[in-house]
């Protein structure tokens, strides 16, 4: 589907609704095929999600947690149709959620509590319940750890060999002074860094850099870190000022390269606003939901390439918040001038489960 068909299904999104017909065989792909054209389209998306065109962004979001576990392709081994219906509950969800908020924002009634509170609190627990241990194991073929929070409480921050499950061993850095310890770092950044951050799908697929320093831990390894369990993830950013500020989300994925590697976050956390989940029209967009994009591979929402001008990141048009750039690290309110002294991206398995 592509960004002209996209535009006239969120110009259709606020049409009449219509009663959902659950239970029918889906079809991950039928646009153009029936001459529906995009209504049809539209149509076929809240199908796949099993909810009514009416439905809230929270309802939205709670039918994505529920299906995308339910068929994810990890506990359906082999299996063609649950990956037919993975994907296209993937897209779904992509299209439907980020312009369910649209519409929200656009309509002035956005409510946060209705967004975020208690619908995703019942995903959570269905999340739980079809996902298994929340914390993932050592590799049993090479002993290394899952990730950095299989490490002894004592263990001292620095670098370690982790080994997600279907991942070749990784070199990491554990951050074990930040609170709860045992958190895998996959980001760092700082202002005056080395590094331009304008790099490669593949360079940021298998990751750049120092892990002593700035360093891009890997779009892939970021996939399987976050596949083998229930993750959260944590975003700090420094100021010039040495004030630090924090964004957490207490359910972190990034999907498969296959699907364009799509950040998909739980509720947020922290000591200011979500620029991450909610949409700023005035800003760059909405991040949650948005494919990475890359200086050769635009995914972006923009006429134009978003990473051409920073370095790869879940772009909209373009960004909100930005930690992937050279001499350019955004956060509103703590660095609006894109200004901040360094940035740091931390996950581990989520409290939630
Ligand atoms: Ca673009």
């Amino acid at each position: 589907m592509g960004p002209a068909a996209l535009g006239r299904l969120r110009r259709l999104l606020p049409a009449a609704p219509r009663a959902p017909r659950l239970g029918r065989a889906l079809a991950p792909s039928r646009g153009g095929q029936t001459g529906g054209g995009a209504p049809r389209a539209r149509r076929d998306l809240y199908e796949v999600l099993g909810v009514p065109a009416t439905a809230t962004a929270a309802q939205i979001k709670t039918a994505y947690y529920e299906q995308s576990f339910r068929y994810h392709p990890d506990r359906n081994a082999g299996s063609a149709a649950a990956a037919a219906r993975f994907a296209a509950v993937s897209e779904a969800y992509r299209v439907l959620g980020s312009a369910a908020l649209r519409r929200l924002q656009a309509g002035k009634s956005f409510l946060r509590g209705d967004l975020v509170f208690r619908p995703i609190v019942v995903a959570m627990l269905l999340l739980c319940a079809s996902a298994g241990l929340a914390v993932p194991t050592a590799s049993s073929r090479s002993g290394f750890p899952a990730d950095c929070s299989r490490l002894r409480k004592t263990s001292p921050s620095g670098v370690y060999v982790i080994q997600p499950a279907r991942s070749p061993p990784v070199v990491v850095w554990c951050d074990m002074d930040t609170e709860g310890k045992g958190w895998t770092v996959v980001q760092r950044n700082t202002y005056n860094t080395e590094i331009t951050w304008k790099e490669s799908w593949t360079t940021y697929k298998y990751g750049f850099g120092n892990v002593q320093g700035d360093h891009w831990l890997g779009t892939e390894y970021l996939h399987l870190l976050t596949q083998q369990g229930t993750y959260k993830v944590r975003f700090i950013v420094r100021n010039k000022a040495n004030v630090t500020h924090y964004a957490e989300y207490d359910i972190f994925s990034v999907e498969s390269e296959a699907s364009g590697y799509p950040l998909r976050l739980g509720r947020f956390s922290g000591d200011g606003d979500d620029y991450l989940t909610i949409y700023h029209p005035k800003k760059g967009g909405l991040h949650d939901n948005m494919k990475f994009s890359t200086t050769d591979r635009d995914q972006d929402q923009h006429s134009g390439n978003c990473a051409s001008s920073y370095g790869g990141w879940w772009y909209d048009k373009c960004q909100n918040v930005l930690l992937n750039g050279k001499g350019y690290i955004f956060w509103p309110g703590t660095c609006s001038s894109g200004d901040c002294a360094s940035s740091l991206i931390l996950v581990k398995p989520t409290d939630v489960c």
